[in-house]
């Protein structure tokens, strides 16, 4: 089996270039220029004191840069890597200009100009792929890390991109190699009668090799809150103080808050950090009997963002006894809730007034039993501290995540390709078991390690690369 997707050679590729930095009003931008011809390409308009078409690599270049007409647009840096000690694994050229949009849209319009191509998105970290400078999952955790906006987010990108997840497949992978190099050898000598490989010994080998890929699988529970942070959804009748609750969660007033039931309309999403985690705060619109049609729509949108919440925030508000129709929006909410095991916390809010809704009134409500319960008061901050931690508790993520240990899986093609892995193997175990012969545990098994290799690109296909990478942006 070959242990690399074999793509177009990248050594036959055209030279590729694209604003990396932001585009945007800044001190500098960068553009890069990857492929055969980067050097080249670049010096047909870059005027400084030494040629860069003679240049060594990991050398940088004062001068200016001139279009096609000579005129000059710019003063530029540019850092030359020669070819394979790069990004790309190609000769890249970055090239440092004033950061302003119009410069350096004008500079990369002459590197076209000049030869170049405007690249894909994804395209430079596809190419380093395709040059075997970055394996796939390490290629994915570069998206990641651009995007990351926690610190735990950003702690397990980090951790892929220098090969966590990739040597741990490695070592899955090796295992399983040697289990298929001890039934190979054996079917070598299958027409003497020999068995020479201890069935106990390989039942302990696969089943080893099982355990650990669904270890392994198992900590995307952990890691998909990582990487995605979690969404908590404010809800309950209209007036309870979810905008307020929101706003000082947010230590801003960014939604409106008045004494009129029905203030809130539109969903109203914001982002907060807990304990290093990412935390998407929903607040909705009170739901109730909806009068005005805007109203109505409101209430759907509220009703879709509960559908997907992690945990589900339901306010009360603890100065009122509660009526019918608390009741009803209460379960009605609940109800919405699709995902069973999202956790739903009650939220009472306005702790300062005089307290009206006792417990025993709570205790009856059956559809509030066994709900956690939180007093707070938007209005002095008391309680609000309690509740923030209860949203990382909620999602067991209380301890948080240290970092040490094994791998995180992060992102769901890898967790189903460990899960597919997983079912293969166990698929050669029963096999194993049965008594079944060599070539028919091989089978699985070798289906297990494509499984495995599809995670950090060892057997992939056009399609897994074209949806990866596309996800990029540009210049990366
Ligand atoms: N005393 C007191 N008043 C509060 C508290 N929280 C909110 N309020 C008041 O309750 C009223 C409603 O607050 P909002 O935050 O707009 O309530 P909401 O649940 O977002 O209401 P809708 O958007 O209409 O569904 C406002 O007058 C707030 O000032 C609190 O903790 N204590
Ligand atoms: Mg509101």
């Amino acid at each position: 089996m070959s242990d690399r997707y074999q793509a177009p050679l990248p050594h036959q590729a055209d030279t590729i270039a694209a604003i990396a930095t932001a585009l945007g009003e800044g001190g500098i931008s960068v553009i890069r220029i990857s492929g055969p011809k980067a050097a080249e390409v670049v010096a047909r308009g870059f005027r400084g004191k030494h040629s860069l078409e003679g240049a060594a690599t990991h050398t940088a270049h004062y001068g200016s840069f001139t279009d096609r007409d000579g005129k000059e647009i710019d003063e530029v840096v540019v850092t030359l890597f020669r070819e394979p000690h790069s990004y790309t694994g190609e000769t890249v050229v970055e090239l440092s200009c004033h950061g302003g949009p119009f410069v350096t849209r004008r500079i990369l319009g002459a590197l076209v100009e000049a030869g170049a191509r405007h690249a894909d998105p994804g395209e430079f970290t596809k190419r380093a792929f395709l040059h075997g400078k970055l394996d796939l999952a390490q290629a994915e955790a570069v998206a990641d890390l651009i995007r990351s906006q926690s610190d735990l987010a950003h702690r397990a990108s980090f951790e892929q991109l220098q090969g966590k997840l990739s040597s741990e497949i490695r070592l899955l992978r090796d295992a399983l190699i040697q289990i298929i190099g001890l039934l190979e050898v054996e079917l070598d000598f299958v027409e003497e009668g020999l068995e020479f490989v201890d069935r106990q010994k390989l039942t302990n080998l696969l089943q080893e090799a099982i355990s650990k890929t669904g270890r392994l699988a198992s900590t995307f529970t952990t890691g998909k809150i990582i990487r995605d942070g979690i969404r908590v959804v404010l809800a309950g009748a209209p007036n309870v103080g979810k905008s307020s609750i929101l706003n000082s969660l947010l230590a801003e007033e960014r939604a409106i808050v008045t004494d009129i039931p029905g203030t809130t309309r539109d969903v109203i999403e914001e982002g907060i950090i807990v304990d290093g985690l990412a935390v998407r705060l929903i607040d909705t619109a009170g739901v109730r009997t909806a009068e005005s049609i805007v109203e109505a729509e409101g209430v759907r949108r509220s009703e879709r963002q509960i559908e997907n919440c992690d945990v589900l925030l339901l306010v009360l508000d603890s100065s009122r006894h509660l009526e019918e129709i608390d009741l009803a929006h209460s379960n009605r909410l609940l109800t919405s809730l699709k995902r069973p095991e999202a956790p739903c916390i009650l939220v009472l809010n306005k702790s300062d007034l005089t307290s009206r809704l006792t417990s025993r009134e709570l205790v009856d409500i059956e559809a509030f039993a066994g709900l956690k319960r939180i007093t707070v008061s938007a209005v002095n901050g008391h309680g609000l501290e309690n509740l923030r931690l209860a949203l990382v508790d909620a999602v067991g993520m209380r301890k948080g995540w240290s970092g040490e240990g094994g791998a995180l899986v992060t992102h769901r093609r890898h967790h189903d390709a460990l899960r597919r892995a997983q079912g293969e193997l166990s698929r050669a175990m029963d096999s194993l078991v049965a008594g079944a012969s060599n070539d028919f545990l091989s089978v699985d098994i070798r289906a297990a390690l494509d499984s495995l290799g599809e995670i950090v690109g060892a057997v992939t296909t056009d399609d897994i690369l074209e949806d990866i990478f596309s996800k990029f942006c540009i210049g990366k």
